[in-house]
């Protein structure tokens, strides 16, 4: 057990949610260390002092502190779904639609999820949250062809951004469902009522250093 990955981790960050998704369809068993991430252990600051999850310390000392690096790895050493090589695109498309995500939809979604963050930009949470249609409404048209965004079957792409998109629909859920987008409403059910993101939810205490080992893989 002890050559296990370590994976330090937050149940509702969308960032270890896509790690942990990514790692269970990788069948990368990990033992899981559930953060506090108000008080983060020093074990997982020494190994990545940015102090942010989802990360993953290797038993020989290396360490993945990126998300997009974590669900890469995990997908490359057991890519039996093609999940890195989608059927209508490629690993670059999708990384260039992963980018904006991470930095124009999750720019908007913050502001309008968290405008009380953002006082001193005196952020308009509903300006934010139209500008974020923008890109829901291009991964509306992405699954106008498809039912994942890169195809039939899902892929790195769908992993990576689902977490994101649910946050936003669950901001205002009403709001949300009321958007003429039907293929988006469907793929995000789909996802969140799939046996992966039940098993990446699974509760764990926070963990202690005398916690008894917990494992991502059920
Ligand atoms: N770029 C990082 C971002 C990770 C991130 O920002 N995670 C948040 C939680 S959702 C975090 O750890 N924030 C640090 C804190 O809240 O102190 C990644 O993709 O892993």
């Amino acid at each position: 057990m002890s050559a296990l990955p370590i994976l330090y981790s937050f149940r509702r960050c969308p960032y270890a949610m896509r790690a942990r998704m990514a790692l269970i369809v990788g069948g990368m068993q990990c033992q899981l260390r559930e953060v506090d991430l108000g008080n983060k252990p020093e074990d997982m600051l020494r190994v990545s002092p940015k102090g942010t999850v989802p990360v993953l310390l290797f038993a020989d000392g290396s360490v993945l502190d990126e998300s997009l690096d974590i669900m890469l790895w995990a997908l490359s050493q057991s890519d039996i779904p093609a999940w890195l090589n989608p059927e209508a695109g490629s690993l670059d498309t999708m990384l260039d639609l992963i980018e904006r995500n991470d930095s124009e939809f999750k720019h908007h979604l913050d502001r309008y999820k968290y405008p009380d963050r953002y006082t001193a930009e005196q952020a308009d949470p509903l300006a934010h949250r139209a500008a974020a249609c923008t890109y829901l409404n291009e991964l509306e048209a992405l699954l106008n062809t498809n039912d994942f965004l890169f195809g039939p079957h899902a892929s790195l792409a769908d992993l990576a951004v689902f977490p994101f998109v649910r946050q936003f629909a669950a901001t205002d859920s009403d709001w949300f469902a009321s958007l003429d987008s039907p293929r988006l409403h469907a793929w995000l059910t789909g996802w969140q009522e799939s046996d992966l993101f039940t098993a990446a939810m699974h509760k764990h205490p926070v963990w202690q250093t005398d916690s008894a080992p917990a494992f991502l893989l059920a």
